[in-house]
């Protein structure tokens, strides 16, 4: 907050014409007391509401001129055209018909999508072909080629994440449009990467070096793995699997993490408060969450954002199954800047 201290209009004429400012009077804001404050407000945005604002784009935005045609989750807390859900996650739900093709380009913010809707859609990134079904979570990571497909019948929907506005902080943002041959298929890369899964490597001559060796987490299999822990782990464990890099065990991107939860059906889940922000995507299911006490009734298809240090309770609806989530959030980041934390507040 900005507060006056009784500074006289020379000296503070003078320090202006210095380039100069006074930290008392902005250390509270800069450094607020006891926890952070920041812009972001929890949202929820329905699925059901987007999907026909997103088809009217389709009817009257052509891919090509659009080059992504993709509605963003604007943060009610920044102003109606923000490019960002949280203060580290811009999130938008892009839209392709069938025989269109997004063009190939490249940036330098690494982005990941979760495919919500429709049937033969696809993504080559750095000649990796990469199918999409409903679920599924496929990797751009920073500086690849990539370009998207669709060969089936009907919409095709996803959500993106990005961790564009650290870049934009940074003043790091910047994107390349597509070089000749820049991405065509690689098939021996495909392989490679299929092979990995089995535990096998091929020979170094062959290798196709590539820092992030998995870029598509089939939704089938990490459903598969959810409801394994949940018949194993012990009672009131958290059922929740992490997206990591096979080769590192590390975060499978370096600033957004993801972690994919089941929730059982009529059991509240009040997880500790983490000083990211994150974005809740529904994969399967339906059910509530209250973020800072405010409900949101969720089902397939629906995103919502819950801001730093958030007191969060899920709950699934009791009459059906298991809810499915996938959290986005900026652990990764907030690990390497020395201060990830998960506590209470009381
Ligand atoms: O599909 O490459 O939502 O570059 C925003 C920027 C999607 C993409 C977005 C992008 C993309």
């Amino acid at each position: 907050m900005h507060e006056t201290t009784g500074l006289s209009a020379a000296y503070r004429e003078q320090l202006a014409s210095a380039g100069l400012t006074p930290l008392w009077e902005h250390l509270s804001g800069a450094l607020p007391h006891g926890r952070p404050a920041g812009l972001t407000r929890a949202n929820h945005w329905r699925y059901r509401d987007i999907r026909p604002l997103l088809l009217q784009a389709g009817e009257q935005v052509p891919v090509e001129k659009a080059e992504r045609r993709v509605l963003v989750l604007s943060d009610p807390g920044r102003g109606p055209t923000a490019m960002q859900a949280t203060g580290g996650i811009y999130a938008g739900i892009q839209l392709i018909l069938p025989g269109e093709t997004a063009p190939t380009h490249r940036h330098s913010p690494s982005a990941a999508r979760v495919v919500i809707e429709g049937n033969g859609g696809f993504t080559v990134v750095n000649g990796q072909r990469c199918e999409m079904e409903r679920g599924d979570v496929i990797l751009t990571p920073s500086g690849q080629w990539h370009d998207h497909g669709h060969h089936g019948a009907g919409p095709f929907t996803w959500l993106d994440v990005l961790d564009l506005p650290v870049f934009t902080a940074v003043e790091a943002s910047y994107a390349e449009a597509a070089t000749p041959g820049c991405n065509v298929e690689d098939a021996l890369a495909s392989l490679q990467s299929r092979l990995l899964r089995d535990g096998l490597s091929v020979p170094a001559a062959l290798r196709r070096p590539n820092p992030y060796p998995m870029l598509r987490f089939p939704w089938q299999r990490t459903r598969a793995a959810l409801l394994d822990l949940a018949r194993h782990a012990p009672a009131g464990a958290p059922i929740e699997v992490a997206y990591v890099n096979p080769e590192t065990g590390e975060s499978c991107l370096p600033i957004m993490g993801f972690t994919a939860m089941l929730l059982p059906a009529g059991r509240t889940l009040s997880p500790m408060q983490r000083s990211p922000g994150a974005v809740f995507h529904v994969i399967e299911g339906s059910g509530e969450t209250t973020v800072d006490g405010k409900p949101f009734s969720w089902s397939a298809g629906d995103t919502f954002t819950a801001p730093a240090f958030a007191d969060l309770a899920h709950r699934a609806e009791i009459h059906g199954g298991p809810g499915f989530l996938l959290r986005i959030d900026d652990e990764p980041l907030h690990r390497k800047l020395g201060f990830f934390q998960e506590r209470k507040f009381a």
